[in-house]
């Protein structure tokens, strides 16, 4: 039980909330149906456990810091991942990269993949009753060092990636079938040109190609979806993204698969909050990878800035969440990393509450009735009501420490665990 502090806290909030109109009660019922896709990549900077001592490499992507305490070993991303899901509150799950599979210190090349070396993450999840999604990985792979893979102009290599993506999809299909639970798998490409290509064309017409091919075999819709995440630009391919914006919404549109979209993706001043709603209207789902762009698409920690308030407020508002999968996409090397997954997701979901104790109906109403100075007033006031009382009410009813009280455990984790990697 929480201590009276806190649930007297909680019961001036909730008569606060009850004068607009907002029943706090409901937006924390609400709360916990909504599960956050941890990022395994957080743990290990991209690095995966295909060989020993694995590391990011190429894609166009790049974890910077070198941080004391990385995951290297399946066991130990597992450990870190289990600190952190420790300290936030609800239900939610792990989206893992292909490269970390548990191959029992033999290599598996990504074509020859099958469940069976992600049977282990399985049942630990199970065991954790996390849910899963899973990710085709196109870079850090002798076959994707010029940069290429669905859109190879080498018949063999674009084949090669192509069986990868049908190994990929039957392992989600898996994943969503043993825990029950259905599972998102993401494809995301690297290619792209550093400078000016001679044809924008033949590229996307490939990957079209490619992606119908992986996308062939009919998998139930209740044990895996697929989704396709669009990009801007990469490290060395800074001119040319063939899986650009208009190419995935037109692929997703008519092939009917999910768009992902993921904040550091677009434009500098392009935000996927306002993407949100007219995707949902032509796609059966979307995918988001939640993430803090700073100047480039840099993957910083999420921060409870107002785009992460813009992103979560359209999420509740869409009314679509069973459509909506919410997953994380950072990786920061350089501070504590249990810790920036807790950071993360913790905001994640504070952003998620906020806009559950929204006044939707009232805000609707004034805005049909013209009256824009209302609104106006009502949204401003919200940002003092006091959503915090009813965060910490919601952490002490799900056992996880109240306030900053968690990076306690994770110091504590820290210097029993972490730097004597
Ligand atoms: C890269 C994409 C992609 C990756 C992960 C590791 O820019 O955002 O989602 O971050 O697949
Ligand atoms: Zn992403």
């Amino acid at each position: 039980m929480p201590d009276q502090a806190i649930v007297s806290a909680y019961q001036a909030a909730k008569e606060r909330y009850a004068a607009i109109g907002v029943d706090t009660d409901a937006a924390i019922r609400n709360l916990e149906s909504i599960p956050v896709s941890l990022h395994c990549w957080q743990g290990d900077d991209v690095g995966g456990f295909e060989t020993a001592g694995a590391q990011l490499s190429g894609g166009g992507i790049q974890a910077t810091g070198n941080y004391p305490g990385k995951a290297r070993t399946v066991a130990e991303l597992r450990a870190d991942l289990e600190k952190a899901y420790s300290l936030i509150p609800g239900k939610h799950r792990l989206n893992l990269h292909a490269s970390y599979l548990d191959n029992g210190g033999k290599f598996v090349d990504r074509t020859e993949i099958e469940p069976k070396h992600f049977q282990s993450w399985i049942d630990w999840a199970k065991a954790n009753g996390l849910g899963m999604d899973f990710n085709p990985t196109y870079f850090s792979h002798p076959k994707a060092a010029d940069g290429f893979t669905l859109t190879h102009t080498d018949p063999a290599i674009r084949q090669y990636w192509i069986d990868h993506g049908i190994a990929c999809r039957r392992i989600g299909a898996e994943m969503g079938r043993q825990l029950g639970s259905t599972t998102v798998t993401n494809v995301w490409i690297p290619d792209g040109y550093k400078d000016v290509p001679a044809d924008r064309t033949a590229p996307r017409e490939r990957l079209i190609d490619s992606l119908d091919r992986i996308f062939a075999e009919a998998i139930d819709p209740k044990l895996h979806l697929d989704a396709v995440e669009a990009k801007l630009f990469g490290i060395g391919a800074e001119s040319y993204t063939a899986g650009s914006a208009e190419f995935y919404t037109g692929y997703a549109v008519s092939r009917q698969r999910l768009l992902t979209l993921d904040a550091g993706h677009y434009h500098p001043t392009e935000m996927i909050s306002e993407k949100i709603s007219s995707v949902l209207l032509f796609c059966p789902g979307l995918l988001l990878h939640v993430s803090r762009p700073v100047r480039w698409d840099s993957d910083h920690v999420v921060l409870l800035d107002d785009e992460l308030l813009a992103i979560a407020k359209e999420i509740v508002r869409s009314g679509k969440l069973d459509r909506i999968h919410l997953g994380l996409d950072y990786f920061d090397a350089s501070i504590n990393r249990v810790a920036a997954w807790v950071i993360g997701t913790r905001n994640m979901i504070k952003a998620l509450l906020i806009g559950l104790l929204e006044p939707s109906a009232t805000l609707r109403r004034l805005e049909v009735e013209g009256d824009f100075t209302q609104r106006l007033v009502l949204f401003e006031e919200l940002k003092s009501l006091p959503w915090a009382a009813v965060w910490d009410y919601y952490c002490a009813n799900k056992g996880v420490p109240v306030g900053a009280g968690w990076f306690d455990e994770v110091r504590r984790y820290e210097r029993d665990v972490l730097v004597k990697r």
